[in-house]
């Protein structure tokens, strides 16, 4: 059977903002009539990933789970959005191999700007100590290094960067 669907992949540290937009990805999808479904790494984690933790070999795991449930949702025509920060290059790499219509989204927001914005307190816990291998405190987040698109959300509005990933799946013919 041919993968008709496609997956829209967010990856970026905590607090960069993928989660803002993959829900407003997936409502400009559904406005378009686009059947997609949403799967966000806090929600992932509090069932399929139930138990794991934020190793690096735990969250290639988690990595590879959501990666192998958007496969079976893009054999049958649903397009699916994930917010993952998905830190590790290799994990990432898998995707690409697994998943034949695999669209990497780089949430550039600057580790400054996430601490700055600090939404859920998580940074403070982490520069104290209290947290430990935390994404770009303790542990290691490896930027894509040929991302299909990247998203500054420190320059542009939310609604920019939704247009932008919008544009790019009308021009690959996904849409
Ligand atoms: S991963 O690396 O892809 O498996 O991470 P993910 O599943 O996206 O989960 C990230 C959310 O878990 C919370 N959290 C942590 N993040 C990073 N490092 C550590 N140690 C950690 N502990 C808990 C945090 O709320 C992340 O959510 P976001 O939305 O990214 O801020």
């Amino acid at each position: 059977m041919k993968s008709s669907g496609f997956t829209c992949w967010l990856t970026g540290l905590s607090g960069a903002g993928k989660s803002t937009l993959g829900i407003e990805i997936t409502k400009a999808l559904e406005e378009l009539s686009v059947p997609c479904e949403y799967l966000d790494g806090d929600v992932i984690r509090t069932n399929l990933s139930k138990g794991l933790g934020f190793s690096r070999e735990d969250r290639n795991t988690n990595v590879a789970r959501v990666g192998f449930v958007c496969g079976l949702l893009n054999k049958h025509g649903i397009n699916t959005i994930v917010a993952l920060i998905s830190p590790y290059r290799d994990g990432r790499e898998q995707l690409k191999l697994q998943i034949p219509n695999f669209i990497e989204i780089f949430v550039d927001t600057p580790l400054d700007v996430c601490i700055k914005r600090d939404i859920k307190g998580l940074y403070k816990k982490a520069l104290a100590g209290e947290i430990a291998e935390f994404t770009g405190i303790s542990s290691p987040y490896e930027q894509p290094l040929n991302p299909d698109i990247t998203l500054k959300t420190h320059k542009e509005s939310v609604s920019q960067c939704v247009e932008t990933v919008i544009n790019y799946l009308q021009r690959q013919g996904k849409i």
